[in-house]
């Protein structure tokens, strides 16, 4: 790959409003297209238009002709200033369509010319879905980093007078290269009156939002089946929903709220409303509201049919299928939902994948239609000409307190098939000879206590110019600083005895409340549901004592702060070959600030929980495809071109039920296993990132 074609993917990250001949790059660069390539638009004046933005530009980089020029009617369906959905089937047929063409270009060059070409022609953020899709998956674009969506289309993050600020400081100052910052507002969808309120820290963070939208990307539903079929992604479904569940429970009880009620009857009203605030980037629009008690109602609009009935009966077949233990497939063949499959099975069936569906006409398309019953539910007829609100999006969906509720029901289905399942036995859980004596996290400091870990706000910022169209701005960074949740880094201690040779393990770490909101004991059938995944990594075992350090900061669920938010524009990229892999953005993974749950201010208890795994039962036979440098959120996002690396079930031991009756006696039933009590103390304070 060359250079140019390297900075070229990068450029179509940027500005995404603004035709593809203006310059980027803070106006150091610019694409030249060939005449053909301008939009009807614009065709009469190429030469005028061209020589407009290219004057004292650095660099120019020639776009080559396209063999073929495709046609792009059928993503016509999708205007240019429509909101674009991926829970919608129409326009998930469209991205498939465009993916596929992406996918399909014969080599690098000619995929830089097809996405240059395609760009202005089709709905700007269906062009930034495919493209990215197709940057993620192809061979020859390994090594091009992915922007992150927040800084791609900011005004979907943060609150939008932010903007009209910076482009006024951005004019204001007006020298090039200057650094704008604009503060974001925290707490600004709600006042205290509403409840919900105490977990906007959580719902509306940038880090979470961003994860989400990453996570679609690199599991999207449609699209050639080389890029929808991964290893175990129904599982995945499963399990990263699964976990965002947990935490956001474990988050509720910390501030005083209870669990999630399961959105479970379609036909009651919704208590919570929610005012995003947030714009629309294609049309400019703040996205609609649902108001306090609102009912949800058949959906029929030109983009889109959903009856609530339709829900109701996909519903009742999938948890049908798990009372009965298998599905049935078009011809009436039955699959058993085993121990080992049946969780795959399922989450490909409920989410619903049509290529992988056991089924799709008959278990319909469960989870995608509610987010769309949802998030139309303010103008289920469009007579009020309202588009979706941000149920319908995966970069807004977890800002609403309903899109837990949705995914509180469809977790709960899953959770019952779990359910079903014989509990652990002894074989499946034990690790013969392997003793783990001494557990502690400790915060890296000589003079704090073991196993009291703390949690604060801080003020952090990132630069989101790259997304900010049409403004001032071109000419220099918009630093947006917000306050979000940290956690001091701290490390695990083990102590473990291996009475055998030398051997490896799968140490596998997590915490689980102890308590609800009102201080009540939960027991080990809840704290299995909401049991948080810290970390997971392979152990050296040898003879004897053996001591394990782990950092908090080396979590295999979370990426840290700098990957979320790395400044866009190749001027930051390091130059050495190894040192850009490891730069490499790839922004699926939890947000490390927010690894553990806040706490409270008294300090809240958890169990630390750590058990260790026998390796040989664990281990995958991997193919022989490059390591990828970025994966290091594994447990959430797996490994790029390579199957999930642990063989057990997702959640293990958690995901099934357990032999004993509460945690105390399972770890004393298995040496394997060791546990602590563990204090999460919040500081309410705000500290300035250094
Ligand atoms: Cu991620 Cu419903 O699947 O939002």
């Amino acid at each position: 790959m060359t250079n140019t074609d390297l900075k070229a993917l990068e450029l179509l990250f940027q500005r995404p409003l603004e035709p593809v001949f203006t310059t980027r790059d803070s106006g150091k660069t610019v694409l030249e297209l060939p005449d053909s390539f301008y939009t009807d638009r614009y065709r009469n004046d190429t030469e005028e238009v061209g020589n407009r933005f290219s004057k004292d530009v650095d660099l120019k980089i020639p776009i080559q002709e396209l063999a073929n020029v495709p046609s792009l009617d059928f993503t016509k369906k999708v205007g240019l200033k429509d909101q674009f959905s991926l829970f919608n089937n129409l326009h998930r047929g469209i991205a498939s369509e465009l993916v596929t063409l992406f996918m399909g270009a014969p080599n690098l060059r000619q995929f830089v010319s097809l996405c240059v070409y395609t760009k202005d022609r089709v709905n700007p953020v269906l062009f930034q879905y495919a493209y990215a899709v197709a940057v993620a998956h192809r061979q020859d674009t390994r090594e091009v980093p992915i922007t992150n969506i927040s800084q791609v289309f900011p005004s979907n993050f943060v609150e939008p007078s932010a903007f009209r600020d910076a482009r006024q400081e951005a004019s204001v100052i007006g020298e090039s290269g200057a650094r704008v910052n604009v503060d974001i507002p925290q707490n600004y969808t709600a006042s205290d009156r509403e409840d919900e309120q105490r977990l906007a820290y959580f719902r509306e963070d940038i880090g979470v939002n961003s994860h989400h939208w990453h996570w679609h990307l690199v599991y999207p539903g449609t699209g050639p089946l080389e890029v929808v079929n991964k290893d175990r992604r129904g599982e995945l479904f499963y399990y990263m929903h699964h976990q965002i569940l947990a935490r956001y429970n474990v988050e509720r009880f910390c501030n005083n709220l209870k669990k999630v009620q399961p959105l479970n009857n379609l036909r009651a009203e919704i208590p919570e409303g929610y005012f995003p605030k947030i714009l629309s980037s294609t049309n400019n629009r703040t996205y609609p509201a649902r108001v306090t008690n609102q009912k949800l109602r058949d959906v029929d609009r030109q983009d889109g049919r959903v009856e609530i009935s339709d829900v109701e009966r996909w519903r009742d077949r999938v948890l049908a299928a798990i009372d009965q233990g298998y599905v049935e497939d078009t011809s009436g063949n039955r699959t058993p939902l085993d121990a080992v499959r049946g969780i795959d099975i399922l989450g490909n069936m409920i989410e619903a994948i049509p290529s992988l569906s056991i089924n799709y006409n008959f278990y319909g398309n469960l989870h995608n239609e509610g987010h769309n019953l949802i998030s139309f539910a303010h103008d289920p007829d469009n007579r009020h000409l309202e588009d979706f609100g941000v149920m319908g999006d995966v970069t807004t969906a977890m800002r609403d307190p309903v899109f837990y509720r949705w995914h509180g029901f469809i977790d709960s289905v899953f959770n019952k098939f779990k359910t079903r399942l014989d509990p652990y036995n002894a074989g499946e859980l034990n690790f013969d000879g392997v003793t783990v004596d001494y557990i502690e996290a400790k915060i890296g400091k000589s003079n704090t206590t073991a196993n009291t870990l703390l949690t604060y706000w801080q003020k952090s910022s990132a630069d989101l110019a790259a997304g900010l169209d049409f403004g001032p701005s071109a000419d220099g960074n918009i630093f947006a600083s917000f306050t979000h949740l940290q956690n001091a880094p701290f490390t695990y201690t083990f102590n473990v005895t291996n009475a055998g040779a030398r051997r490896t393990g799968t140490c596998r770490i997590f915490i689980c409340p102890k308590v609800d909101e009102r201080n009540q004991p939960l027991s080990l059938e809840e704290q299995r549901l909401m049991a948080i995944e810290m970390d997971k990594f392979t152990v050296d075992l040898v003879p004897g004592e053996n001591t394990i350090r782990r950092q908090s900061t080396e979590s295999s669920v979370a990426i840290p702060f700098e990957r979320s938010f790395r400044p866009v524009g190749a001027d930051y990229q390091p130059k050495a070959a190894d040192e850009l892999a490891r730069f490499k953005f790839c922004g699926c993974g939890w947000p490390q600030h927010l690894l553990l749950p806040k706490g409270n201010a008294q300090g809240m208890l958890f169990d630390l929980f750590v058990m260790i795994s026998d390796y040989s039962l664990d281990a995958v036979e991997q193919p022989k495809t490059p390591n990828d440098a970025c994966s290091t959120a594994y447990s959430f996002c797996g490994l790029k071109d390579k199957l999930y690396p642990d063989r057990r079930t997702m959640g293990y031991p958690f995901d099934r039920r357990l032999p004993n009756a509460n945690l105390a006696q399972l770890v004393a039933a298995f040496g394997n296993m060791a546990k602590t009590d563990l204090r999460i103390v919040f500081n309410d304070r705000v500290i300035d990132k250094a």
